[in-house]
């Protein structure tokens, strides 16, 4: 990659908290794979694997290891090229918890209470309510900022932490100068916050219990068409995008976003059929838009020795940029330099 480019700069991060999801991937993969891939021309692309954000919750390490290495597969199979973009594991590169303490004695107590990503979690794991799950808006604000990223694209629940993280960028930059960009979200309107099957006025969730309100990016074809058929819907048998068809709403969102059809062009599509013709429609192209995936992800897998070799040169890619933000950072904020 040439630093010397005047392109834009585009990052973002999953957590290896889990297989990833078809929310995960319509709400932020597809746009990431779009931005490195098709429009490679205007954007440089860094994406991680936040694995410090998934120690806020409690997981063995066994496991922290192998989804790590998995979560990073499936960046790969994406079909992100490793050489032309830099895909990397986030605790190899120290400069992000480096960057995070600096931040957080930029951040108010009161602004970090207000996340809401921070009360659910809270509710959801009232026995380990840690300060790391408070301050982790403060570390993915280090991850944006550490490379002076232009673009953060990630779906609709991230929008509050984007908010934070300008604020921070902003208010780092009124004191001391200019230090960081001021990122912006990229949110992909369609696919944006795709819902559970079972309760579609929650979104999908790979840690959710119920593994039916999820579809895996590993599920096989028949879980696949299974989960969907037993979607929660309505009792109206109507196709069409309308209030209080929050079922529908959602298979018919994530129908056009693997077809590209509009909703005008599903409704005519299934107008005078029932939902059991629509339901089936939507779990193949799911099942469709998936494969490719799937494959690459499987065979990738099959080759662990070319992952690691790719996680450690993107490790080293990446320290190059964030290296020299933190050097500055520190140096601004008037620690004394060697
Ligand atoms: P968890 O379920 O473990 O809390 P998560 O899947 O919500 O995790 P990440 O894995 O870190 O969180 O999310 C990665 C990206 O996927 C983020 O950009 C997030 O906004 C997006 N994303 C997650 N779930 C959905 C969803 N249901 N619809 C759209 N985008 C989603
Ligand atoms: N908090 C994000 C994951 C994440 C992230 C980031 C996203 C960590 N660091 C930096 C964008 C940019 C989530 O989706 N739960």
């Amino acid at each position: 990659m040439e630093e010397t480019q005047k392109k834009q700069i585009v990052l973002s991060a999953v957590q290896p908290t889990g297989t990833p999801t078809l929310g995960n991937y319509l709400g932020a993969f597809k746009n990431w794979k779009m931005m490195a891939n098709d429009m490679q021309e205007e954007y440089d692309c860094f994406y991680a694997v936040a694995d410090l954000h998934s120690i806020t919750v409690r997981l063995k390490p066994a496991d922290l290891r192998r989804q790590t290495l998995e979560m990073y597969a499936f960046l790969l199979a994406l079909g992100i090229d490793p050489e032309k973009n830099v895909v990397f594991i986030q605790s190899h590169v120290p400069e992000h918890a480096q960057l995070a303490w600096i931040l957080n004695c930029h951040t108010q107590f009161g602004e970090a209470s207000r996340m809401t990503q921070f009360k659910d979690k809270s509710e959801k794991h009232p026995e380990n309510i840690n300060v790391g799950l408070f301050s982790y808006p403060v570390l993915m604000a280090a991850d944006i900022l550490l490379y002076q990223a232009d673009y953060v694209p990630v779906g609709d629940d991230q929008k509050q932490h984007l908010e934070i993280t300008r604020d921070i960028a902003e208010r780092f930059n009124g004191i001391y100068g200019d230090v960081f960009t001021v990122p912006k979200p990229f949110i992909h309107k369609a696919g944006a916050r795709v819902m559970s099957l079972q309760d579609p006025t929650k979104k999908m969730s790979k840690s959710d219990t119920n593994v039916k309100g999820f579809i895996s990016m590993l599920d096989d074809d028949s879980t696949i068409m299974k989960k969907v058929k037993s979607a929660v819907t309505d009792s109206e048998a109507k196709v069409y995008h309308g209030e209080g068809k929050d079922g529908i709403n959602n298979l018919m969102e994530i129908y056009s976003c693997c077809t590209g059809k509009s909703f005008e062009e599903i409704e005519k599509e299934f107008d005078g059929k029932g939902y059991g013709d629509f339901k089936s429609a939507v779990g193949e192209a799911v099942i469709e838009e998936l494969r490719p995936v799937k494959e690459e992800y499987l065979r990738l897998m099959g080759d662990k020795g070319y992952l690691m070799k790719c996680a450690a040169e993107g490790a080293e890619k990446a320290e190059y940029f964030a290296r020299r933000t933190l050097r500055k950072t520190m140096k601004k904020v008037g620690f004394l330099q060697l």
